[in-house]
């Protein structure tokens, strides 16, 4: 009796084991390990989007954890860290990846993508099929989603008495960080100004020590860097409708079980798209607020930009790259 009772409570322990490990939360060391690595900062809209969706979307199977600041991996070393097996997770850029898939460089280019909703629309058209091919196989990662980051503005420290700028001619000499990839330093010349290379991370203190003139970035980001503690005047040229795509290592992907996948896909496009809106909003608002911290906000001649701009592109070598008709494929996209 007692030996038999003891096997039956044997029996329903384990099969109350198979039905708690089937059905509820992974235990920590069952769960797959997801590090991301990030440059902005835990108040930028990308983070808050990622902790408030991405996170609790995939706790019951992940180990989420993400890294702030650069602190794990400098920024422009992420791609090359998924694929070597040392990081699951980026926030990417297009500039990034052009670095290894010099095709990439179309989505770098400026006045390409006119807004976040045309974002949207290239990344989720087969036009993008190849390009996500090629860096599953050639990097080992998978574009899940596209975040938008903003427009991309001139930020200045001299006032505008000192310096007005109407036209790439009116940055002839003005030394512009840009982040430090090929791409960039193009898009900084395509400006007319002098790029200097520089990481995100260093931007503030050189803007401070008048190391740079300048730094271009959207609003957001120059508010919630605080660059606008150390410059003067933004200038509205809107030149890139700027992008980054959420990266995973194809590794952990393939780790994972077809619901996983599933949960993982969903909660990238939910962080995605609570990012976009806040983001767009944020853009709407930080005008008055930057103008309330006494810098001067202003248009110049936007069509004299975006000529100047478009036609160093499409008499670079970046555009002898670009896949035969993905550029018409995209502006057909728009608007
Ligand atoms: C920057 O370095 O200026 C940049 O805006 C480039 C983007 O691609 C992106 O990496 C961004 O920095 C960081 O996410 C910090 O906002």
């Amino acid at each position: 009796m007692f030996a038999s009772l003891t096997r039956r409570m044997a029996l329903t322990m384990a099969a109350a084991t198979v039905i708690a490990v089937g059905a509820g939360p992974a235990a920590a060391q069952d769960k797959i390990k997801l590090r991301l690595s990030a440059v902005q900062s835990e108040t930028d809209q990308r983070s808050v989007a990622i902790l408030e969706k991405f996170a609790p979307m995939v706790a019951d199977f992940a180990e989420f954890e993400p890294h702030w600041n650069g602190t794990l991996f400098q920024q422009g070393t992420e791609l090359e860290a998924i694929a070597s097996g040392d990081l699951e997770m980026a926030i990417t850029s297009a500039q990034e990846l052009a670095t290894f898939i010099p095709e990439f460089s179309i989505f770098t280019a400026g006045y390409v993508h006119q807004d976040a909703a045309h974002q949207v629309a290239v990344f989720n058209d087969p036009l993008m099929d190849p390009f996500k091919r090629r860096v599953e196989d050639e990097l080992g990662a998978k574009l899940l989603s596209v975040m938008y980051l903003g427009r991309r503005q001139v930020n200045l420290r001299m006032p505008k008495s000192e310096r007005t700028v109407m036209t790439p001619a009116d940055l002839a000499g003005v030394n512009l960080r840009m982040p430090g990839t090929d791409a960039w330093q193009f898009l900084g010349k395509a400006l007319g100004a002098n790029p200097t290379p520089m990481a995100f991370t260093e931007v503030y203190t050189a803007l401070q020590t008048g190391a740079v003139d300048g730094q271009d970035n959207p609003l957001p980001t120059v508010v919630d860097a605080k660059f606008y503690e150390v410059t003067k005047q933004i200038i509205l040229t809107s030149h890139l409708v700027d992008l980054n795509y959420i990266a995973l290592s194809k590794a952990a992907w393939d780790a994972m079980t077809p619901e996983q996948q599933a949960t993982v896909q969903a909660a990238a496009d939910a962080t995605a798209d609570f990012g976009r809106q806040n983001q767009l909003q944020k853009e709407e608002e930080l005008v008055s607020f930057l103008e309330e911290q006494g810098l001067e906000i202003y248009e110049p001649d936007v069509a004299a930009f975006r000529t100047a701009v478009q036609s160093a592109y499409l008499g670079s070598d970046f555009a002898k790259d670009w896949p035969d008709g993905v550029l018409e494929k995209i502006n057909a996209l728009g608007n």
